[in-house]
This record gives C-alpha cells, sequence and structure tokens, in this order.
C-alpha cells in the first residue's frame, strides 16, 4: 500500500525485495505490485462493515448467530462483485457452551469457593452436573510435568463415585478424562502444569459425561495438598449444553491460473461470541478480501497457478471449518493444493509482527511440511527488504493451517499476538509496552475498531499482497511445481486446536 505509481512501483520493489532477483526466474512478479493496488482504505471499509455488522446483531460474529451468518453474506456479495463465483460450503460441528457460571469449591475439611476464570474454567466439552465428592489424587508428580492420569494403572484403588485430581502432562486431556471416566470417577479435575499461569484453557474434543474443570496450577496444588492430608471433598458443577450446529466456509478460486496447483490463501470469518473479533479475525477476513478484489487487475503471467481464497467458519470453536473442509476433500483435489496460507490476527494494537516458523528453527510446535520453511522465508524477505522487523510464531496448532500441515501441505502466514505477553526486546523493535498482552482485548467485547493498530494491519496487508502475488506466479520453491500429492512425514501431534489446549 506504498503508494507508487503503477510503472516505477515493478523496479521499485524488485529492488527493495531481497530475493527478488534470485527468483527472477520463477517468481518475480510481471504486473504492478500487489501490495501496491491494496490500500489499507479497502482494508478499512471492510473491517467498518463487519464492525457494524456485529453492532446491529447481538454485539458479535460467533457461529450460531446472525452475525455470522450476516458476515457470510457480505463476503460472498463483494466476492460476486469482484468477478468470483464464491461457494458457501456448509457444515456442522459438534457445539457446546456453558449455560450459567461453574463453580468449585472445598467443602471438606474446610470451606473454600474458588473464582472461574482467575482459579479455574471449565473445560470445553464438559459434561453437565452437581457433584459433591470425595477427591483422590492420580499420580500427582512430586513436582515438574508428569503422567498423572495417562495410564489406566494411575487409577489402581481409584474410588467410585470421587472426583480425580490429576494434573496437566504429556498425554491429551481426553486421554486422561476417559481414564478416569473407565476407573468410575464422577467428575474431572485437570490443574494446569508448574511454571503455567492461569487455569487451563482446554478441550476434552468429545463430549464426556462427567464434569472437567481446569485450575490454575496455584490452586491445584493447594487442592493436591489438601488431598495428600486425606478428608478432602469438592464440588464441582458446570451446566454445558451440547448439540449440533452448521455454520459455512466461503470459498473462492479466481478463474485463471492452473487448478492442478492451487495456492489456498485463509482467514477465519467468526468471532467469539463475548466481542466483534475484529482484530480477530474482521482483520485477516478484510485484507483477503481486499486482495480478492484486487487480484483480477494482474496479468496472466502473473496467474499461472490459481488462488483458493477461503473464509473458514467455526475457527473460535476448534478449526471445524478448515478441518471440515481438508477432510471432505478427494485425494485427487487434495493433491492439487500446493500450500496453504493463513492470516489470523493482523493488526494487535501491541502487536509484533510474527512470520510462521516454516523451517522450524525455533525447534518449538510442530515440524511442518517440507516447502513452509520457504514460505517463511518469502514473508521474511519482503519484510527486510522493507526494513521491519518480524519475529516467528511457531506451528502449535492454533489456527487453521493446522488440518493442512496434518496432511503434509506445506503452510506459511503471519499473526501479531493474542494473550502473550510483550517483551522489552520487542517493545524496542516495534514500539508499544513491554509487560503487557500484545492483544489485551483478546476475545473479549473491546476487540473493536479502536483496537487495531492500522500501521501494523497496513504493512501486513502489504506481507499478505506479496506473497499471494508470488507464490500465484510460481510455487517452485515450495512443492517444486510437481503435481505429486504430500505425503506427511511426522505424526502430526499438535499441542491446541485453535484457542484450546489439548494437552
Ligand atoms: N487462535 C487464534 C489466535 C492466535 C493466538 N496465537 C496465535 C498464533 C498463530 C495464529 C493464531 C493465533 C484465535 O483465537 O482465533
Ligand atoms: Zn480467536
Ligand atoms: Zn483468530
Amino acid at each position: 500500500m506504498r503508494k507508487l505509481i503503477t510503472g516505477a512501483a515493478v523496479a521499485l520493489s524488485a529492488a527493495a525485495v531481497p530475493g527478488a532477483q534470485a527468483a527472477a526466474v520463477s517468481g518475480a512478479p510481471a504486473g504492478p505490485d500487489l501490495a501496491a493496488l491494496v490500500t489499507l482504505k479497502d482494508v478499512q471499509r471492510h473491517l467498518d462493515a463487519f464492525q457494524e455488522i456485529a453492532d446491529y446483531n447481538g454485539g458479535n460474529r460467533a457461529v450460531g448467530g446472525q452475525g455470522f451468518k450476516v458476515s457470510v453474506r457480505y463476503v460472498a456479495g463483494r466476492l460476486k462483485k469482484a468477478g468470483f463465483t464464491p461457494k458457501v460450503q456448509r457444515f456442522t460441528f459438534p457445539y457446546w457452551r456453558e449455560r450459567s457460571e461453574p463453580t468449585l469449591a472445598r467443602t471438606a475439611p474446610s470451606k473454600a469457593s474458588y473464582k472461574v476464570g482467575t482459579d479455574f474454567v471449565t473445560f470445553a466439552y464438559s459434561g453437565a452436573g452437581d457433584v459433591t465428592a470425595p477427591v483422590a489424587a492420580v499420580d500427582l508428580p512430586a513436582s515438574g510435568v508428569g503422567t498423572s492420569g495417562c495410564e489406566s494403572d494411575d487409577f489402581a484403588g481409584f474410588r467410585k463415585g470421587s472426583i480425580a485430581l490429576m494434573q496437566r502432562g504429556t498425554c491429551a486431556f481426553s486421554t486422561k478424562v476417559a481414564k478416569a471416566r473407565a476407573a468410575g470417577a464422577a467428575a474431572a479435575v485437570i490443574f494446569n502444569g508448574p511454571g503455567e499461569k492461569g487455569p487451563v484453557n482446554g478441550t476434552v474434543e468429545k463430549v464426556a459425561p462427567i464434569p472437567v474443570v481446569g485450575p490454575s496450577f496455584k490452586v491445584g496444588s493447594e487442592l493436591a495438598k489438601a488431598a495428600r492430608k486425606g478428608g478432602l471433598k469438592l464440588r464441582v458443577r458446570t451446566d454445558t449444553v451440547h448439540g449440533r450446529r452448521s455454520a459455512s466456509n466461503v470459498i473462492a478460486d479466481t478463474k485463471r491460473g492452473r487448478a492442478g496447483n492451487v495456492v489456498v490463501a485463509g482467514a477465519h470469518l467468526d468471532s467469539v461470541p463475548d466481542g466483534p473479533g475484529i482484530n480477530d479475525n474482521a482483520t485477516g477476513a478484510a485484507a483477503l478480501l481486499a486482495v480478492a478484489e484486487k487480484i483480477g487487475k494482474l496479468p496472466a503471467e502473473d496467474l499461472r497457478n490459481r488462488v483458493r481464497f477461503a473464509w473458514w467458519g467455526a475457527e473460535e470453536e476448534g478449526l471445524m471449518g478448515s478441518a471440515h473442509y481438508v477432510r471432505t476433500l478427494s485425494a485427487a483435489d487434495r493433491g492439487k493444493i500446493a500450500l496453504d496460507l493463513n492470516f489470523d490476527m493482523l493488526g494487535s494494537p501491541n502487536g509484533t509482527r510474527a512470520v510462521y516458523d516454516g523451517d522450524h528453527s525455533s525447534h518449538s510446535g510442530t515440524v511442518p511440511p517440507a516447502g513452509s520453511g520457504a514460505i517463511e522465508k518469502i514473508f521474511r524477505d519482503y519484510f527486510a527488504g522493507r526494513h521491519l522487523p518480524v519475529t516467528q510464531s511457531p506451528f502449535d496448532g492454533r489456527s487453521d493451517y493446522g488440518p493442512f500441515v496434518e496432511k503434509g501441505i506445506p503452510s506459511g502466514g503471519i499473526e501479531t499476538g493474542a494473550e502473550g505477553v510483550k517483551t522489552a526486546a520487542e517493545a524496542k523493535a516495534y514500539g508499544g509496552t513491554a509487560g503487557k498482552a500484545y492483544d489485551p482485548c483478546y476475545h473479549a467485547k473491546c476487540d473493536r475498531m479502536k483496537n487495531v493498530d492500522l500501521k501494523l494491519l497496513d504493512t501486513n496487508v502489504d506481507g499478505v499482497a506479496y506473497a499471494t502475488q508470488r507464490l500465484a506466479a510460481s510455487t517452485l520453491p515450495v512443492n517444486g511445481e510437481a503435481r505429486v500429492a504430500a505425503v506427511p512425514t511426522a505424526p502430526y501431534r499438535p499441542e491446541r486446536q485453535g484457542p484450546y489446549l489439548l494437552r
């Protein structure tokens, strides 16, 4: 979105972007810079629309509500106007919600009650129930991270009808709960690991028949100590509802470009029920829409590959829309996908510019499929050419690239941070406030227009446009442009499923 005269933009941008020269054989754009064609104003117009849609539809754009449905119509309508033939792909997914606040309280040998939000939260897909019972500590580690509740042996001598007190660690929460249930537990309490702040925001993945809550390490250690002394009783009450709901993805392909080598560019369209979701993720959805509206201005040489724009539904429920999309593709169609780009949270008000760690240089998160490192480099080189700082973001399963990575499809993208706290070094590089969350309004009512750093968003939209154009011209460094289906090389064991921890 640098204001450049089109003719000069070609030469200038090629010179400004290191790597553009090396990629000249296959990757250098022939036409105008898509990053210059897409303006911040284009993006802001869409952000305003999403804000207005939320404001008039119950304050959010969450799946299950009207705000989401109107958002779907908005995106599909704009795409039609831009010459696309968008598909609205409906799907159903397992849904859960809490109907009222949960309770976690000590009833014996002394009384205490814990505060929802700070001391504990309900696990996603927890069952409903109101249980007051003795507590059995299940193989709690004396220190560090253990295997509490991961093995059936852990439940030897477990008294039926009691509450299983377990600690996060090693296996999935779903495994711990299944084993506790098999041993006859009436409820499960899984507290956080040492060094982890706050309660466990986890999922048990499938509806559990018993209440499951996740206290902080502090509260959990207190309970563990009391359990060891004996006579500990707890009350655990959860009021959850379950069912199937439907939501939609919006998908639109460019008419030009090879159908056998498809660049998927996605962003989730839904918000959480607590707010309008403007930074999370109207920014990604709007950026993608603005890019889609301008991509038709590129000459045929730039659109050698097909670009598939995707607005995912129900990401906030645990990547439901992207998972449905990938799951229902035929093996042949899956083999035609060259890579997946993901854009989730592009303008955090105290943010950084984090590129997904495609070469796994941070050694955290999953090892992504081969080719992901090339995508990372495309973004890095672009921002380096503009003297803009970048950090990296691990592939931990937190957004819609997850189902693609699971199938061995190279992935990449950018994000600007959520509940994480800015470091002093980051404040030096990006400005903003060290010690404060990247997005203090993450998943909150205040995630409104004012919650977006427009300057950070502006440069990130440039990155979205640049990478899309670069990869539409050639995916050679990513997949060799070979029409051979990707094969997952490693078992995919992400830490998260969207906003929820799995283990
Ligand atoms: N899962 C996103 C927010 C999010 C937080 N950290 C990251 C890292 C990479 C991508 C996305 C995110 C959400 O709440 O929608
Ligand atoms: Zn979110
Ligand atoms: Zn998000």
